[in-house]
Order: structure tokens, then C-alpha cells, then sequence
């Protein structure tokens, strides 16, 4: 119980601490350019901001579509993870062809978290094995063909059974948590690519481990998937499937 109170009021000082930049960070010309006069912003090892430079050599773990006969589920491109004391980052490649640049909601994007390094315990999901999830985030990529802040995504703990499918039950076996705070996303479309960078922050995710093991999905706005990584090549016409990505962060603040 006290370890509990104690990450909740470490949690609680860092959703302050982001709260307090965000509210600097809105009387600013432009994102990301409000880290002139506040000594209690955190400089993360990437910016979310729609400059995709920062990932350029930077440390991290990358999952690329197979190119030897993947036929299926190809709009997923390229997929990094990496990490600092505070957030774990997101960047992704999609080919722009095949997303839905007209729709209000579209294009929902699943964080499939294994948070606890351990494939056994929490959910399955057929598209990675071992996968083992406790966490699950989710959001849309586009609105009207504008790139989604994430400010508010759906966050999803896994609650059923270890080795169980959360969907796979009714009602679902999931509790659904606050998000504020939680992400943050931004993107752009150069040259038929649609880049993508999204952050979350570690201490809002219960139990988050050092390592990290982390899926990502994307799906059309009928909820058919459209991409997804890791991703192992087709065998006789067949899918096959990999563990999620891995990324082991610094220790936390
Ligand atoms: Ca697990």
C-alpha cells in the first residue's frame, strides 16, 4: 500500500510538472519552443514536434516491414522505440497511400505494452507471440488529414486472465484509465510518408519495467488492420509473427 501512495504522488508531481509546461507552452509561438526560462522542464531526448530529426543516430530498437514477400498488412513501414528517464517514444513510417486523409476519426493506432518484461503474464494478441501485455493505448493517426495530438487516447489495462485475449470475453476483460498527460503525438507527410512520433510518459503507466516490450497496430476506419510491427515474413503464404519490440530505458526520475 505505501509503495502504491508513493508511485501515485510521484505520478501526481509529474502530471503537475507537465501540466505547468503545457500551460507555458500555449502562449509560445510554436511547439516545442518553450524551453527558454522554465528550470523545471524536462529535456527529453526527442521533441515532439513534427521534426523528426532528433531520431537520427540516436539509441533505439527498429522493426522494418519484411521485404521478402510480406503481402499483407504493409502500411506500417518502419517502427522505432526508444526512451529516456521520463518518457518512452514512438516513430513510425506509413506509406500515405493507404491512409484516410477525409474522415473526422481514422486510422487507429494500438500500443500493444508489455510493461513488466514478462511474455507470460497479461493478455495475448495474435499478431505477436510471445507478447504478454498489461497495457494497451490506443488513438486515431488522422482527423480530416491532420496528424492527432494524443492528448486524450483511450487507455486500456488489461484485466482478464494471463494468456487470455481481452476481446475475447464479454464484457471485455479491460478497465479503462484516465489518459491526461499520458501521450503525446505528432506528425507529417513528406514525399508519399506519413512520419509519426509519439511519447509516453513512464510514470503514469503502473509497474512499468526498465525493459519494454512494445507492439504497434494500425487499422482502417472500418477497424480492418492495415499495418503492424514487428511483423515476420509470409511462409507459404501464411503470416508469421515475432515478438514485440524491445527497448530497455535509463533508470526513471
Ligand atoms: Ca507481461
Amino acid at each position: 500500500m505505501k509503495k502504491n501512495l508513493l508511485f501515485i504522488a510521484k505520478a501526481l508531481t509529474v502530471v503537475a510538472a507537465v501540466a505547468f509546461v503545457s500551460c507555458n507552452k500555449d502562449n509560445k509561438p510554436s511547439r516545442g519552443s518553450y524551453d527558454d526560462d522554465d528550470e523545471e522542464q524536462y529535456e527529453g531526448i526527442v521533441k515532439i514536434d513534427g521534426d523528426f530529426s532528433d531520431w537520427n543516430g540516436i539509441d533505439c530498437s527498429t522493426a522494418s516491414l519484411p521485404s521478402d514477400g510480406m503481402t499483407t498488412s504493409t502500411a506500417i513501414r518502419t517502427f522505432k522505440l526508444t526512451g529516456d528517464a521520463m518518457y518512452f517514444y514512438i516513430y513510425a513510417e506509413m506509406d500515405a497511400s493507404q491512409l484516410d486523409m477525409e474522415s473526422e476519426w481514422t486510422n487507429p493506432v494500438d500500443i500493444y505494452i508489455n510493461s513488466d518484461n514478462n511474455g507470460a503474464t497479461g493478455g495475448i494478441f495474435y499478431l505477436w507471440d510471445p507478447l504478454g501485455y498489461e497495457y494497451l493505448i490506443e488513438s486515431n493517426l488522422l482527423a480530416f488529414g491532420e496528424f492527432s495530438d494524443w492528448s486524450e487516447p483511450t487507455f486500456y489495462k488489461f484485466t482478464g486472465e494471463d494468456g487470455t485475449d481481452m476481446w475475447a470475453s464479454n464484457p471485455p476483460a479491460v478497465e479503462q484509465l484516465a489518459s491526461a498527460n499520458l501521450c503525446k503525438a505528432a506528425g507529417k507527410i513528406e514525399g508519399g510518408v506519413a512520419k509519426w512520433e509519439m511519447s509516453v510518459l513512464r510514470a503514469l503507466i503502473p509497474g512499468l519495467n526498465n525493459t519494454i516490450n512494445v507492439g504497434i497496430m494500425m487499422q482502417s476506419p472500418e477497424w480492418t488492420r492495415i499495418g503492424s510491427l514487428p511483423a515476420g515474413p509470409m511462409v507459404d503464404g501464411e503470416e508469421t509473427f515475432e515478438a514485440p519490440l524491445k527497448f530497455t530505458l535509463p533508470d526513471a526520475i
